[in-house]
């Protein structure tokens, strides 16, 4: 049975029948998608309030998306999709996304259950014919060595013959889910040529970007790489800075200077490196080595990355020590808990380890977030008897700070700048004391 073809010829005329498993802010954004373009998909979670606010329209994905709610209206109304917990309506699909967490443990080890138990209960209903194409974030081998052998032990089937695997890792971006998914590139690795050609052909109906067609593992590597090249990149900005702020040069000036040099992109230093991407794709990457490759520059960079939280300590305990403050009697405003600007999303915060260190250092730390549910307070009024104010994240609302107005609610006039939104002369000339990353002749830690 030419299972591919037939495949192809469904995805042509639309009548393909897709299911997504994990409605989460990958799953959900495709599946409407997809059903946009006249397809019918069919969304699986495990999360029963979850399916029970998607079926009533309601997006449960936080944050503002662009579009999302005014799509997923469209696509139910139109009878295009619908969510469920049942594995079991799954039976008759041709083509599957799996659309999980794949998070990484403190040893930085891929936590692959949600991926395990959705290949187990797919592969109980699985159909011949279908194509499984895994969306995760994965790490090298993960479609062979786990997906695989997973699938044809649940369904006694056999992939390349009764069923077909594919890797298409997505590359979206919260705040611009919708925009990402139509805009940005994807590789589409198949376990055969073939595949990956039916694969491309699927995702043109959602994807102006280039496809290209590729092996699996070269889909997985490609992912978890691209978001390591950025970590490791991210790390030397900030190494760069620590330089800079021990010779007495400014990381900004002497960052704008190597930039004009042919072929250097020098990113930026702050505070540290979270999110739900960056931090975790290296280890994906690192993992799928089953540690025979002595790595150290991923490695090293995260490390670099992840001890930035601890430099802008350092910095603000010295600070504090400049003004003759007592560190154990300090008080210290946070500002900034998101992870990244104009964001709500605050996993792997570096300020959330900011947090921690100053308090196991004696320190009292209050926080304010624009954007964060429950540390909304003005600015101004969560100062009041701190004697620091640390900006962790370049939101606008810090940039068009009132340094006066900083200085004379501040019970010291210490301003820590770990995202240089600040100029440091207007600082100054409000009578603060500044301090910013990567900027020389400050206290840093270097
Ligand atoms: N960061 C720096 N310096 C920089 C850039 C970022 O310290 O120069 C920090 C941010 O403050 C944040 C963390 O790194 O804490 C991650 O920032 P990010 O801009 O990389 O944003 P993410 O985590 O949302 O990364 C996503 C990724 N996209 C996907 O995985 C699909 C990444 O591949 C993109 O490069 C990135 O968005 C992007 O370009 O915006």
């Amino acid at each position: 049975m030419d299972y591919l073809g037939i495949i192809k010829q469904k995805v042509e005329t639309k009548t393909a029948k897709v299911a997504v498993i994990g409605l989460g802010y990958v799953g959900l954004p495709v599946a409407c998608v997809l059903a946009s373009e006249g397809f019918r998909v069919l969304g699986v979670d495990i999360k029963k309030d979850r399916v029970d606010q998607i079926n009533k329209k309601n997006c449960p994905i936080e944050g503002k998306e662009p579009g999302l709610q005014g799509l997923l209206e469209k696509v139910i109304e139109g009878n295009h999709f619908s969510a469920t917990v049942d594995y079991q309506q799954l039976k008759d699909v041709d083509i599957c996304l799996i659309d999980v967490e794949t998070p990484i443990d403190q040893n930085h080890i891929p936590q692959y259950d949600a991926l395990k138990s959705a290949c187990n209960s797919l592969g109980k209903v699985i159909n011949d014919g279908t194509l499984v194409i895994v969306e995760s974030t994965i790490a090298p081998g993960t479609i062979d060595q786990v997906v695989r052998p997973l699938l044809e032990k649940t369904s006694g089937k056999k992939s390349k013959k009764d069923f077909f695997l594919g890797a298409c890792p997505e590359r979206v971006m919260p705040g611009k889910l919708l925009a990402n998914l139509r805009s940005m590139s994807r590789v589409c690795g198949g376990e055969t040529p073939e595949v990956a050609q039916v694969m491309t052909a699927f995702y043109r109906n959602i994807v102006d970007a280039d496809l290209d067609q590729a092996e699996v593992v070269t889909a997985e590597v490609t992912k978890t790489a691209e978001n390591a090249y950025r970590d490791v990149n991210i790390a030397f900005a900030n190494e760069l800075a620590l330089i800079c702020q021990n010779v007495g040069a400014d990381f900004l000036e002497v960052r704008k200077l190597v930039n004009k040099s042919p072929g250097r992109n020098v990113l930026f230093a702050g505070g540290g490196v979270g999110g739900h991407c960056i931090p975790k794709d290296s280890w994906l990457l690192a993992y799928g080595t089953k540690g025979q490759v002595d790595l150290e520059l991923i490695p090293a960079a995260r490390s670099v990355n992840d001890n930035m939280p601890s430099r802008v300590a350092d910095m603000t305990t010295r600070a504090l020590e400049e003004s003759k403050i007592p560190v154990k009697e300090a008080k210290v405003a946070i500002l900034g808990y998101a992870y990244l600007e104009e964001s709500d999303d605050t996993r792997n915060s570096p300020s959330e380890s900011l947090k921690d260190i100053l308090e196991s250092r004696g320190l009292e730390v209050v926080i304010q977030d624009p954007y964060v549910p429950g540390y909304q307070n003005e600015v101004i009024d969560i100062l009041r008897s701190c004697h620091t104010a640390i900006i962790m994240v370049a939101h606008q609302a810090y940039k068009k700070l009132d340094l006066s107005d900083l200085r004379n609610h501040l019970a010291s006039p210490i301003l820590v700048d770990a995202r240089r939104v600040i100029d440091p002369n207007a600082a100054e000339r409000a009578g603060l004391k500044y301090y910013g990353i990567g900027l020389g002749a400050s206290p840093g830690d270097c």
